[in-house]
């Protein structure tokens, strides 16, 4: 058990189940005209089956008995077209799960409008016998709320990941096109399984080689090889490659040549992959190039790439993720000042890419004040799937509860209920396009993602894409029944401390609002005190502002008044220190050392409070851990122990140095009852990481 087998291991189940399932999943039956899609879904029926049940069900086009899974669409197969489906209510990608009786015989039918559907059902089915569930009288019929979902890849050419955890890059670019690693169909695969349908190969800060023919070849063969899963491919476009592989002299969008250059490089990208995705850009953000060096606006850099793109049916993926050094005063307010202008000005195939914070990806922010402000635009929603803010691959920090914050969140946008789901499942501003896009953390280990419980981020990512409604818990729950084990006395305490982790990453890195106080460049651990950045706004002490009077941002009026950017009905709630949600308090305010918490306490004991808590918290994990290690493999277990011991050592530190930091600043003693840090704040400054990974 080493983790390569994810989510899809079908074990043999208890024997009382599979004597039940048996009954219902005897054999499986297409139609005559079963395309290679629906082919997959049988075979995945038959392994799962297998696995699960220790019985593999007869393959057959023709039903036989009780017990006939039959899958398909009305085009391939006349069982289904004869049924009377709700397949309208399916849409292009869902499908319908029934228990009927076709001419007396018990069957359970998978039934979709296109191939894609039949496979998607045929996970679905295969999720309810891995979790035990009870498989008469189904009657499911599901359809994604979100038209793209899609994982980013921070890759590089060389194999490098950016913030990645997990080894190398998947993409051997070196052996493609030629060689087609197993892997690749196994990524598809488990994409498949939980709805995922595109994914970017490559990095955002993007190299224009990727664009060149050798490189459309090797991408061309991984569509390839996805295609059949239902997973398109999607590339990143450095904006300057007009100039660096195309022989120009500017990447100008206005200019005629490069618009030119640009239509006949989408043309050769879809004559070699069809179904190619479209661009997700990077511009005028962290040095890279964009339309700005020319003077010209995100919206003309946008068009031109997607007027390129809109013959053949791809669109473009334009980031808001921009700030600049020329604006200090706040840098979560850059992206709203720079796009909302910008409203209605970009084409119909152009989607604005949102981080789910104001600021990047930090272990807690409120929404990004651009979901609601845009009616005119399509906003994607991006999240980040590798920890790069929450303890790399060896902090176990179940993300579903975080995201679920941002996707519940209520923007106002259109009164009451206007949530971030609303506004990116295009319900709420009805848009043409949506999309979701989840920043991977894949890579070349073998347990895919770099451990064992960064898995559940990956599926997490997945099934929120599918279903923003879906509940952490329950995301958590099936995950756990199916990557580990069904046994009661596992899945309650695990799923318990899934649940808890985010908030305990929160406490003892950044608790009550702070924010940003990584180590430079890296990352990796606490650096609250650094000062000496060329801009500002790389600076932790830019973020909390501690001094000897007090800590925090000032986002309200008197300060930098990013608040006003929120509909008025959500900035209420942050409005005035004494009832913003604690949680988010110096994120927006700038209080004072013995500001009064609810709990009674100062801010400064409070701070003492939620370090310790976060520690004690993962002290907890590891110990709940520790007594389960007969109900699960002695392989995932170890190492899951040991990254545990890790996390454990690293909050300590992140608790001690923060708090040795803070206390030096505000020269306040330590509270009561609470160990005071282990080593000195000079101690904590002179640790230094130049290898830590992911950069
Ligand atoms: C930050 C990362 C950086 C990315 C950037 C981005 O530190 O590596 O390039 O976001 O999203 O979180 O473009």
């Amino acid at each position: 058990e080493d983790g390569y087998d994810l989510w899809l291991r079908y074990k043999p189940l208890p024997a009382a189940e599979a004597r039940g399932y048996l009954k219902a999943a005897r054999r499986v039956v297409t139609g005559p005209q079963a395309g290679e899609t629906i082919a997959i879904a049988r075979e995945e029926l038959a392994r799962g089956i297998e696995g699960l049940l220790r019985r593999a069900p007869a393959g057959s086009t023709r039903l036989a008995g009780d017990g006939a899974i039959v899958i398909g669409t009305p085009k391939d197969s006349p069982e289904i077209a004869a049924l009377d489906l709700p397949l309208d209510r399916a849409g292009a990608e869902g499908y319908v799960i029934r228990s009927v009786r076709i001419d007396g015989r018990r069957a359970i039918v998978i039934a979709a409008n296109e191939e894609i559907g039949v496979l998607y059902g045929a996970f679905h089915l295969l999720r309810l016998m891995q979790t035990l569930q009870p498989l008469d009288a189904l009657d499911i019929v599901e359809r994604p709320g979100i038209e793209r979902r899609l994982l980013n890849h921070w890759d590089n050419l060389d194999r490098t990941v950016e913030r990645g955890y997990a080894g190398q890059s998947i993409w051997d670019w070196h052996k493609l096109p030629d060689y087609i690693d197993p892997r690749y169909r196994d990524y598809a695969r488990a994409n498949a399984s939980i709805g995922i349908n595109g994914t970017v190969l490559t990095n955002v800060n993007a190299d224009a080689v990727a664009l060149t023919p050798a490189y459309l070849e090797k991408t061309a063969a991984l569509a390839d090889v996805f295609r059949p899963y239902g997973v398109r491919v999607y590339l990143t476009a450095r904006f300057s490659a007009p100039i660096e592989i195309g022989g120009l002299d500017t990447a100008d969008p206005l200019d005629p040549r490069v618009r030119a250059w640009w239509r006949d490089k989408a043309s050769e990208i879809y004559a070699l992959i069809p179904d190619f995705g479209g661009f997700l850009v990077k511009a005028n953000s962290e040095g890279q190039p964009g339309p700005q060096d020319y003077g010209r606006t995100h919206a003309d850099g946008a068009n031109m790439l997607a007027e390129a793109l809109a013959p053949h049916g791809g669109v473009v993926m334009w980031r808001a993720f921009v700030y600049s050094a020329e604006n200090p005063d706040d840098r979560a307010k850059q992206a709203y000042d720079e796009f909302v202008p910008l409203d209605g000005a970009f084409r119909d195939n152009v989607l604005v890419q949102v981080k789910n914070g104001p600021i990047d990806f930090q272990p807690r922010e409120p929404f990004h004040p651009l979901f609601g402000a845009m009616s005119n635009t399509p906003l994607a929603l991006e999240l980040q799937i590798t920890k790069e803010y929450l303890g790399f691959a060896t902090h176990l920090v179940y993300l579903a509860p975080m995201w679920k914050e941002t996707l519940d969140a209520d923007t106002y946008a259109a009164g009451a209920g206007s949530t971030v789901a609303k506004v990116v499942d295009g319900s709420l501003h009805d848009y043409p396009h949506t999309a979701i896009a989840g920043v991977s953390n894949i890579g070349s280990d073998r347990n895919w993602t770099g451990s064992h419980f960064d898995q559940a981020n990956w599926r997490a990512f997945g099934r929120l894409a599918w279903n923003p409604l879906l509940s952490p818990e329950a995301i958590a729950e099936e995950w756990v029944r199916m990557t580990f084990s069904n046994d009661e006395r596992f899945v309650a305490p695990v799923v318990d401390m899934m649940l808890g982790s985010h908030e305990a990453a929160v406490d003892y890195m950044t608790p009550l609002g702070l924010h940003h106080l990584m180590g430079t460049g890296h990352h990796y651990g606490p650096a609250p005190w650094v000062d000496d950045l060329d801009r500002p706004e790389w600076n932790p002490v830019y973020y909390h502002r501690a001094d000897r009077e007090g800590v925090g941002f000032d986002r309200t009026e008197t300060g930098s008044n990013a608040l006003a950017q929120y509909a008025p009905e959500a900035a209420a709630a942050f409005a005035a220190p004494e009832t913003t949600p604690e949680e988010y308090l110096l994120w927006f305010h700038r209080v004072s050392w013995d500001f009064e918490m609810k709990s009674g306490r100062t801010l400064w004991e409070e701070l003492v409070h939620r370090y310790t808590r976060g520690v004690e918290k993962v002290a907890a994990m590891r110990r709940t851990w520790a007594g389960l290690d007969e109900l699960i493999d002695a392989e995932r277990h170890a190492q899951v122990a040991a990254f545990l011991a890790i996390q454990e050592k690293e909050a300590k530190w992140w608790r001690d140095a923060c708090l040795a930091y803070f206390q030096a600043v505000s020269g306040l003693p330590f509270p009561e009852g609470y160990d005071p840090p282990a080593r000195s704040l000079d101690y904590y400054k002179s640790l230094s990481f130049p290898y830590a990974p992911g950069h």
